[in-house]
């Protein structure tokens, strides 16, 4: 009797996990790349809530099931641009329902080295006991959007042979957000862009998701919606003409040392 209670609480806890609770890349994989010029672009994609990524950047951390991961991977040191930006799109919740989101995202990610655990490995989780353990006891989630965090799985079986749970870590290596305040790309148009030059040849995770600080005020009522989402990357991609302006700056300026460097040496 108590043994089938036990079960049953059991099974209503199991089927109240959303399937997407776990960290995984299913349909977000940009692919492999060298420095060649290639463009991969994936669709269909969501977030939850409008703030994931920016409630990332606080004192106690974020939750890692309001944003999405998106995985790639180089075969050689490359330049990578990652555009991520707001679209209506069709998304297919764990019931099998198809809905649609809606526009108004305001995009923010994080690029990092590393993975999650993939299958046949158990995926990664906030609740994890390793995950817990590994975090400030107030903290409403593993993910950081600023800064190196790790997040770990439960204990597993493969084949048999039993598996204990460990800790996924992902390096940071930067970020870009969408919207008009500090540190943000100055123009909130639904659409975030950054180029990263000369990343080494690995695996890399990017995590996306609202850039709203202000959207998970409980009185809003757009607080579980989910955002439409497409990210593009860009292997090969040339610098950002802002890039290009610094490099020109900085080449102007050694030009000027190297003039005022020459009558001495000379002399
Ligand atoms: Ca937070
Ligand atoms: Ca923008």
């Amino acid at each position: 009797m108590k043994k089938t209670l036990q079960c049953a609480f059991f099974l209503a806890g199991m089927a109240s996990l959303p399937a997407m609770a776990h960290v995984g890349y299913g349909g977000r994989d940009f692919g492999t790349f060298d420095n060649t010029y290639t463009t991969s672009t994936r669709i269909d994609q969501a977030v939850t809530g409008n703030y994931g990524w920016m409630d990332g950047t606080d004192a106690d951390y974020g939750d890692s099931h309001k944003l999405r991961a998106y995985r790639f991977t180089l075969l050689e040191s490359a330049n990578i641009n990652l555009t991520f930006e707001q679209a209506t799109s069709q998304v297919t919740d764990h019931l099998g329902n198809i809905s649609t989101s809606h526009l108004g995202l305001l995009p923010g990610f994080s690029l990092y080295q590393g993975l999650a655990h993939i299958a046949p490995m158990k995926a990664d989780h906030d609740s994890a006991n390793i995950s817990l353990s590994n975090r400030p006891v107030n903290a409403e989630g593993s993910f950081r959007a600023l800064t190196d965090w790790s997040i770990g799985n439960d204990p597993g079986d493969l084949n048999g042979t039993s598996v204990p749970a460990s800790l996924s870590f992902f390096k940071y290596i930067g970020h870009a957000y969408d919207g008009s305040g500090f540190g943000s790309d100055g123009a909130p148009d639904g659409k975030v862009s950054h180029t990263f030059m000369n990343l080494a040849a690995g695996d890399y995770s990017v995590f996306v998701g609202g850039a709203d600080y202000f959207a998970q005020d409980i009185a809003n009522p757009n607080l579980q919606s989910k955002y439409g989402v497409t990210g593009t990357l860009i292997a090969g991609a040339v610098p950002e003409p802002e890039t290009y302006a610094m490099l020109l700056a900085g080449l102007a300026l050694m030009g000027t040392v190297l003039r005022r460097r020459l009558p001495r040496n000379t002399a």
